[in-house]
C-alpha cells in the first residue's frame, strides 16, 4: 500500500507558507473532482509545473481541464491510459504527488509514487502548508472526524463560531473543499474542518487549534485495507493538535487515539458525554449542556452552556453528543457560552439525515440517505418501533451482521435497493429470517441499459408501500454508500423524495376519482 509517511525532502520541507519557493516544483496531481481540481489551481497559482490525471475521460471533466490551460499552463491527461502508471512532468519523474481521497493508496498511480520515493499530500496537507500569505496570521483549524456526525458536527461548530460574531465557514469533507476557504481574499477568524479518513491519511503536517473524533465504528475498509488502518487514520486528527483533543467519553476508543497522539505541548484532553460531565468534560445535567473544562472553578462547578430544547423537538441523542462535540472545539477557541446556545438555536441541520418526507394513513416516510454505513443506520433505526427498511448499496467491505441482529424485531419487511446487496441479504437470512426481503426490481433502464437510481427508488417505494402498515416508518437508511445507482447520497436522497412524493399524489388521485 501507498506509504502515507512523509520522509524528510529539503525542498518540501521548506514549502510551509504560500510566499515559500513553490517555482517550478514538479507536481501530479491525481483527480480533478473538487478537491483535484482546487489543489491544481492553487499550484498553478502558485508557480508549479502541473500534470493532472483523471481515469475519466467525462465531459464535465474536459471542460475543467479547458479552465485549468485558461488559468496557467497545466498539462491534463484524462481517461484511463492516464491513470496506468506514474506521468512525468515536463519529461522528468514529479518531485510531489498531489492525490484526491477518493484514490485509493493502492491505486497504481500512488503505488508507483510510493516505489520512487516520492512524497504523496492530500488536498489538505496542501492547504495547511499555504495557510500563511505575506506573514498575515491565518484562521486557526477545528478540526473534526469521526465515522458518523462529522456534517452535524461541523454545521453546529460553524453556527456557533458565527452566533460568536466571528467570521467562519465549514470546510473540507462536507462539500467546500479546504483549498478554496483558504484562498478565500477576505480571510476567517476560524475554519471548522469536516476531515474524512481519506483525507486524514494523506495529512502530516496539520497542526489543529483543537479537534475530535466523534465516534469509531467499521467503515470505509475497502479504501484502507482493514479496520486497524482506518481507525489510525481517524486517530491522525489529533496530531500536532494545540489546544484541546476532544474525545468520546463513552467510547474509549477515541480517547486511546488521544493518549497516543503526539500533540503540541499543554494540549489538553476534553471528553463529552451524554452523562453527568466529570472533571474536564463536558456533558448534561438535567437537560442542560454544560462545561467543566473550560472554566476556572471546573473542580466543583459547571458552566450553562444550552438546553436539550435548543436542539429542537425530541432530538435523539446522537445530536446531543454533536452539539456537546462542537461546544467543547469552540470552547477550546475561547467563544462564550451564550454564543454555543445561540449557535445551535440558529442551526439548521443538513438534508437527508432522518428527514420526514410524508405521512400518509399512518404511515411515516423518513429519508436517511446521509446513513451511508451499519453504524449510522443503526442509529436511525433505534429511532422508530416498526419499520419498512430500504437498505442496501456499496457496502464498502463491513459486516451487517451486528445490525440486522440488533434491529430484527422491529422489522416489518427490508426492501433491497443497490446493485449488488448480497452481503445485506445474506445477514438478512442469517439474524432476520422471519422477515420479507423484497428485491427492488430494476425494469426501467437508463440509456445505456443500466437501471437508473430514480426508477429503483420508484420500485422500492412502491413495494415498501405495499408492506407498511398504520403505524410503521418507512425509512431509507441504506447502511451503504450510493455510488453504484446514484451520484451521491444526496441525489439517493433526492430520488426518494421524488419517489416518495409520487406515490402520495397517485394516491390522493386514486382518492378523488368516483
Ligand atoms: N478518480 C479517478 N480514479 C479513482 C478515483 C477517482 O480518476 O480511482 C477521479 C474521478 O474520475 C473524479 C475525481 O477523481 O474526477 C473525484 O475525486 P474524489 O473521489 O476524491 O472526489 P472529490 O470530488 O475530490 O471530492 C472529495 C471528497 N470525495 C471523496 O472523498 C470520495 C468529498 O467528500 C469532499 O466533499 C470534497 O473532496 C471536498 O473536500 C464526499 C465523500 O463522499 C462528500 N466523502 C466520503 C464520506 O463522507 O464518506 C469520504
Amino acid at each position: 500500500m501507498a506509504s502515507a509517511s512523509n520522509a524528510s525532502n529539503p525542498r518540501l520541507d521548506s514549502l510551509t507558507t504560500w510566499d515559500s519557493n513553490w517555482k517550478g516544483l514538479r507536481v501530479l496531481v491525481t483527480g480533478i473532482g473538487l478537491s483535484g481540481f482546487s489543489a491544481a489551481d492553487t499550484l498553478i497559482e502558485l508557480g508549479a509545473r502541473v500534470v493532472v490525471v483523471d481515469g475519466a475521460d467525462s465531459e464535465e471533466n474536459r471542460g475543467k481541464a479547458d479552465t485549468l490551460k485558461i488559468v496557467g499552463a497545466a498539462d491534463v491527461r484524462l481517461g484511463a491510459g492516464a491513470m496506468d502508471g506514474l506521468s512525468t512532468v515536463d519529461g522528468e519523474q514529479p518531485e510531489l504527488v498531489v492525490t484526491s481521497p477518493g484514490l485509493r493508496p493502492t491505486h497504481p498511480v500512488l503505488a508507483a509514487a510510493a516505489d520512487a520515493g516520492i512524497p504523496i499530500w492530500g488536498d489538505v496537507e496542501l492547504a495547511w502548508r499555504v495557510r500563511i500569505r505575506e506573514g498575515r496570521p491565518t484562521a486557526p483549524w477545528l478540526a473534526i472526524t469521526g465515522t458518523n456526525g462529522k456534517t452535524t458536527t461541523v454545521g453546529m461548530t460553524e453556527s456557533m463560531l458565527r452566533a460568536a460574531g466571528l467570521r467562519a465557514i465549514a470546510a473540507g469533507n462536507v462539500g467546500t473543499p479546504i483549498l478554496d476557504a483558504i484562498r478565500d481574499p477576505q480571510g476567517w477568524d476560524a475554519i471548522a474542518v469536516e476531515l474524512s479518513s481519506f483525507q486524514l491519511h494523506w495529512t502530516h503536517t496539520v497542526s489543529p487549534l483543537a479537534s475530535v473524533c466523534l465516534n469509531i465504528a467499521e467503515d470505509h475498509v475497502d479504501w484502507h485495507g482493514s479496520y486497524d488502518a482506518y481507525r489510525s487514520d481517524k486517530a491522525k486528527v489529533y496530531a500536532n493538535t494545540q489546544v484541546a483533543c476532544i474525545y468520546n467519553a463513552e467510547q474509549a476508543e477515541t480517547e486511546r487515539m488521544v493518549e497516543d497522539a503526539d500533540v503540541v505541548e499543554g494540549c489538553r484532553a476534553v471528553g463529552f458525554t451524554t452523562g453527568t460531565p466529570a472533571i474536564s468534560m463536558v456533558g448534561i445535567v438535567e437537560g442542560l449542556l454544560v462545561d467543566r473544562a473550560f472554566i476556572e472553578e471546573r473542580r466543583n462547578a459547571a458552566a450553562e452552556l444550552a438546553s436539550l430544547d435548543d436542539l429542537g423537538d425530541s432530538a435523539p441523542r446522537h445530536l446531543a453528543a454533536d452539539a456537546l462535540a462542537a461546544a467543547a472545539l469552540v470552547r477550546a477557541f475561547g467563544v462564550e457560552p451564550v454564543a454555543v446556545r445561540d449557535g445551535l438555536r440558529n442551526y439548521a441541520p443538513g438534508g437527508h439525515r432522518i428527514e420526514p418526507v410524508a405521512k400518509l394513513n399512518d404511515i411515516l416516510w423518513v429519508n436517511d440517505s446521509k446513513a451511508t454505513n451499519p453504524h449510522a443506520a443503526a442509529a436511525s433505526l433505534a429511532a422508530f418501533g416498526s419499520v419498512v427498511w430500504i437498505a442496501g448499496g456499496l457496502s464498502k467491505g463491513v459486516t451487517y451482521d451486528e445490525l440486522v441482529a440488533a434491529n430484527a424485531n422491529r422489522l416489518r419487511a427490508v426492501v433491497l435497493i443497490g446493485s449488488d446487496s448480497s452481503q445485506l441479504r445474506a445477514a438478512l437470512a442469517r439474524h432476520a429470517s422471519d422477515v420479507p426481503v423484497i428485491e427492488a426490481r430494476q425494469a426501467d433502464t437508463g440509456e445505456e441499459g443500466t437501471p437508473t437510481g430514480e426508477a429503483v427508488m420508484v420500485q422500492a417505494v412502491a413495494a415498501a408501500a405495499g408492506a407498511a402498515q398504520a403505524g410503521d416508518t418507512v425509512l431509507m437508511a441504506p447502511a451503504s454508500a450510493s455510488m453504484d445507482q446514484f451520484r451521491s447520497y444526496a441525489h439517493r436522497g433526492e430520488a426518494f423524495i421524488e419517489a416518495v412524493r409520487g406515490y402520495v399524489e397517485g394516491q390522493a388521485q386514486t382518492t378523488k376519482e368516483p
